[in-house]
């Protein structure tokens, strides 16, 4: 690398430069911090702001560390260090992974000069870069062409350079890197005072991509997003909340949230908005337990208790939901209660119940379980069992992320990081009807309410996985896959990754992807592309697309005033909750334009003091928000376990009749 035409503007503090001296070699901190997951301590490289803590610059041969066990930040969750990106013609010894989430130490070697990015395959968002430059050439080497895990058609190459210009995909995965691991780039509703923009930056280096020289990096990038596409540099909107009252509440973990009970290694608050006037009114961040990272949520079916995993830890809590006291802490790790099965479940991922027993079922991400608790008198669990996801029980951990169950409580199915696919399990006969591959790193699933389909989200395959369900309406085996559809970049022609041309509905990072409860569309938040997509699930192709904040992530169903639903929408790296009416005359068609296009009926700001219940909001105020749960739970089976009682006041006679029954058939009565 030369440095003497690294940037004009910064040429003072260049001087010497040539004197710079490399680190021999790099070393990460791997942990729970919000956007510091990969940490190398230090914003800048060579007195350049580098605007991120997660990047490192070596010289070829240099060796990089990752830690995990060293240090106050040592982790107690499992996490993988695994290559995401890295230049093309790389050694294979350079494409590190495990097939084991651990707590490990790892060290790579880092030969071919280029960009090299490493992910942790549970918690996705968790990257640390490092850039192996060749001191000859002139500026920092990003490489020609790169290769992303899990590119179209598997591992192929991604280019950043095409006859020397870098390409929009390329761009959009850099950017996507550079707000992820700063927080200063995360989107900020509570600066919205109608001049504020959202600009997000980067290094302020000269780089080098595959011979073409770029001597600002920052500088082409907002050029880039701001002058070219437009997509930041635009003033942050002030935020309206729906105008019409909404129905009970909806729980959303704002899992970033700093709090001054809790070391910042162990993040994350529960956020409960009051729909009748959309008021953020309570925080709950377990300053006692130390929750780490809140994820995800169910609730108990007489809606009085709310469980909450801990997705970068070992515990699942329950939780009193009128009043946000804890009930009790189940330590899946260290905790008495699982000493006698000699089994763990490592970073609980995602929590649903079974509608028939009661039972509550946790995926163990770090491990190769879903566990079940019973529910006991006064609403307390009691593991029963580990349920293994893999058929191949010595084969490598399936990790399971966000299973869904079924309407009936027969069947369950999984989204296996780890292995790239999908296990569909049936509590009849108590066995894995099948495990069938789906795409690259699965995360999330849904059911169709009649367990007839399911979806699959492959976070870094760009699909969604059509999977034959329990009781499939068509000719297919249960957990067969029927068809991929394509968000990005393998089929889908409304997009062009050369030119960033966008002509219809894309994602990218797909996380959630449930379906509404009466079976009509799946909604997805994809967390590269910013969008939420809206597959018709009666064609099962993508039928609109609705601009979402960075990191898009979480989605789930609630009871709309007068029938239909809302669906509810988070994004991670912006602190604001959507409510997207995505078919506001309910009548089951959602186009991209015209009177069927879906609108966002209002947004939340979940940012706001004053309600923490048991610790006081200090920093990442509103952020991180992921799983979200409505309450009353309106989907099919769920709905009809509402408690009756309480008359029109009672969640159930708040619903209308088409809510109590959302597929059709007998409505359940709603007594006085
Ligand atoms: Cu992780």
């Amino acid at each position: 690398m030369k440095l003497s035409r690294v940037l004009s503007l910064a040429a003072g503090l260049l001087l010497g430069a040539s004197q710079l001296a490399f680190a021999a070699n790099a070393t990460f901190t791997v942990n729970d911090t919000p956007g510091h997951w990969f940490d190398t301590g230090s914003d800048t490289f060579a007195g350049i702001p580098l605007h991120t803590r997660s990047l490192a610059v070596v010289k070829p041969g240099d060796t990089v560390r990752f830690t995990q066990t060293i240090g106050p930040k040592a982790v107690e969750s499992r996490h993988t260090v695994t290559a995401l990106i890295w230049p093309a013609g790389s050694d294979p010894s350079e494409l590190i992974d495990q097939d084991r989430a651990n707590t490990q130490n790892h060290l790579v070697k880092l030969k071919t000069p280029g960009l090299h990015v490493f992910v942790c395959k549970l918690h996705p968002y968790m990257l640390g870069a490092v850039i192996v430059d060749d001191p000859t050439t002139e500026g920092l080497d990003l490489g020609g062409n790169l290769v992303l895990l899990g590119g179209p058609g598997g591992t192929v190459p991604f280019p950043t350079v095409l006859s020397g210009a870098p390409t929009d995909i390329a761009l959009r995965v850099l950017r996507a890197f550079f707000i992820v691991t700063n927080p200063n780039n995360w989107k900020d509703y509570t600066k919205a005072n109608g001049t504020a923009t959202y600009t997000p930056t980067y290094p302020e280096v000269g780089v080098n991509l595959g011979g073409a020289f770029v001597p600002n990096l920052n500088a082409a990038m907002q050029n880039y997003f701001v002058t070219t596409k437009h997509i930041d540099g635009n003033v942050i909107e002030a935020q309206q909340a729906p105008a019409v009252q909404g129905i009970g509440e909806v729980w959303v973990d704002t899992a970033y949230e700093l709090t001054s009970g809790k070391p910042e290694q162990f993040p994350g608050t529960m956020t409960v908005v009051r729909a009748n006037d959309w008021q953020v009114t309570k925080k709950i961040a377990l300053p006692e337990q130390k929750m780490n990272n809140g994820h995800n949520f169910w609730t108990s079916h007489d809606q009085n208790e709310i469980y909450q995993t801990e997705w970068h830890g070992t515990s699942l809590y329950v939780i009193n939901r009128n009043t946000g006291a804890l009930i009790q802490e189940i330590d899946l790790v260290k905790g008495p209660e699982v000493k006698k099965f000699g089994k763990t479940c490592h970073d609980p991922a995602h929590v649903m119940t079974r509608v028939d027993t009661q039972q509550v079922h946790v995926g163990c991400n770090g491990d190769d379980t879903v566990v079940e608790f019973d529910r006991l008198e006064g609403g307390k669990l009691r593991i029963n069992r580990f349920i293994p996801m893999s058929k191949d029980r010595k084969g490598k951990q399936t990790q399971p992320h966000a299973h869904w169950m079924g309407f009936d409580g027969k069947s369950m199915i999984t989204p296996n990081s780890n292995t790239g696919d999908s296990t569909l399990y049936d509590f009849k006969e108590n066995v894995i009807l099948d495990q069938e591959s789906t795409g690259v790193l699965p995360i999330a699933t849904g059911m169709m309410p009649d367990s007839s389909k399911n979806y699959v989200s492959n976070y870094l395959g760009h699909t969604i996985s059509v999977m034959c369900g329990q009781y499939p309406k068509i000719a297919c085996n249960p957990g067969q896959k029927i068809k991929d559809i394509d968000l990005l970049l393998n089929t889908n022609t409304n997009y062009d990754p050369v030119t960033g041309a966008i002509s219809g509905p894309i994602g990218g990072f797909s996380v959630q992807t449930p379906v509404s409860p009466d079976g009509k569309f799946a909604i997805q938040g994809n967390t590269l592309t910013g969008t939420i997509t809206i597959i018709d699930t009666t064609t099962d192709t993508l039928v609109a697309m609705v601009p979402c904040d960075p990191g898009c992530h979480g989605v789930n169903f609630g009871a709309k005033p007068n029938g239909g639903y809302y669906a509810f929408v988070t994004s991670k790296f912006a602190n604001r909750l959507i409510v997207l009416d995505y078919d506001s005359d309910n009548d089951g068609i959602v186009t991209q334009t015209g009177p069927d296009a879906p609108v966002i009926a209002g947004a939340v700001v979940l940012a706001k003091d004053g309600v923490g219940i048991d610790d006081t909001i200090v920093g990442n105020k509103g952020f991180g928000a992921q799983g979200i749960m409505a309450v009353p739970n309106v989907y099919n089976g769920w709905v009809q376990q509402l408690p009756s009682g309480g008359g029109s006041s009672s969640f159930c006679g708040q619903l209308a009749a088409a809510q109590r029954s959302p597929i059709g058939g007998t409505i359940p009565p709603c007594t006085p």
